[in-house]
């Protein structure tokens, strides 16, 4: 039976969304810098083209898109392995259009998903115009990024290499962090830019080097639209994420979201209207159904209210949020869940 747990109130009718992203819900009205950008004709040297984020989990890279596009668009968390989907976040500038392809973390992989997962970013690759490679800065080079630069050196694709974290390296440490990634880059030309994702120093150089890289090229998407997942799957990726910020253990790796409806609910009176969302979370085990519902339901209730807040920022009005948890064992390894859930075994 699945347990479902109220962050609101009354419902609605059905008015659903399955477009992509375009950085706000359709209340949104267009910007004034995107009605210049529609008026205005685009440089003939204007540049277009893909660039995937590659690195191991947790060195920022999810950190890093929704910082370059100045908007949250993909889910963060300390927990390794947080990002499952290839998304696709879109920065416009007046020079250029970059394509993000945030990728999930290459790494040894335990299980199915693990596998579809860092094919996933292996697969990212072969398909962009160019790689930032992602290194944490504050931490010395191992076997993971050895691994990750041995894979890119295969490649004959123009690199950039982003030692990220760099808020975290004591200004006495710095040449000796440098010098230690200048050991494991030997032989490359790949220039070296030091960041920080999280507080944006350094980012807007990476931009515009970014940029120069790219080929001449029209912009691929209106200049409005910032990432394109549905929302339905971004809504979901908020709850995810409220899941690893406040479970531990293996709970967060065995969590998945499904959203079951998303309803426009008219206004009372004179108020705003809200939208109402019903989400499914799936564990693999009871026990973890458990942990998830919390005594008297208040780690659920913790969780919904993280989301909650999350996607009123991403909506951008009120939302009433209905969440069930629902036991599915194994979900990991079974090659059909992993379909439906969006998983798939086509590398995205
Ligand atoms: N101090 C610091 N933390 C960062 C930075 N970039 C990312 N983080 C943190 O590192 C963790 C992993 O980030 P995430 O973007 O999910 O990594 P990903 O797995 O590579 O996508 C999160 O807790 C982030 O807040 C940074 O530049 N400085
Ligand atoms: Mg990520």
């Amino acid at each position: 039976m699945a347990t479902p747990l109220l962050f609101g109130q009354a419902m609605g009718r059905v008015a659903l969304s399955g477009e992509p992203c375009s950085g706000r819900w359709e209340r949104r009205t267009v910007s004034a810098q995107t009605e210049l950008m529609l008026s205005t004709p685009l440089p003939e040297d204007y540049r277009s083209g893909f660039v995937a984020l590659i690195g191991r989990p947790n060195v920022g890279k999810s950190t890093l898109v929704n910082q370059l596009v100045g908007e949250k668009v993909a889910i963060t968390s300390p927990v390794a392995q947080t990002t499952r989907n290839r998304l696709r976040a879109i920065l416009t500038t007046e020079v250029a259009q970059m394509v993000l392809v945030d990728t999930p973390g290459i790494h040894k992989p335990h299980h199915l998903l693990g596998e579809r997962l860092v094919q996933s970013a292996r697969s990212a690759i072969g398909e962009v115009d160019l790689v930032v490679l992602l290194l944490e800065g504050c931490e010395r080079p191992g076997r993971g990024d050895a691994f990750i630069v041995n894979l890119l050196r295969q490649q004959s694709l123009p690199v950039l290499v982003c030692l990220n974290k760099w808020d975290k390296v004591a200004p006495e440490r710095e040449a000796e962090a440098e010098a230690a990634y200048a050991d494991l880059l030997d032989g490359t030309e790949w220039p070296l830019h030091r960041c920080s994702a999280l507080s944006g120093d350094g980012c807007p150089d990476l931009t515009a080097v970014m940029a120069t890289k790219l080929p001449l090229g029209p912009q691929l998407y209106p200049p409005d639209m910032v990432c394109d997942q549905p929302e339905r799957i971004l809504l979901g990726e908020l709850i995810r994420e409220q899941v690893l910020l406040h479970t531990r253990e293996e709970v967060p790796h065995s969590v998945a979201v499904t959203i079951d409806r998303i309803e426009e609910m008219p206004a009372k009176g004179k108020g705003q209207s809200r939208t109402a969302v019903l989400a499914t979370v799936l564990v693999e085990r009871k026990s973890q159904k458990g942990i998830l519902i919390g005594k008297g339901g208040a780690m659920l209730k913790t969780i919904g209210q993280g989301a909650r807040l999350q996607m009123q920022t991403l909506i951008d009005g009120p939302v009433y949020l209905e969440l069930f948890v629902k036991v599915v064992p194994d979900w990991r390894s079974k090659p059909a869940r992993l379909n439906e859930l969006g998983y798939s075994d086509s590398g995205r």
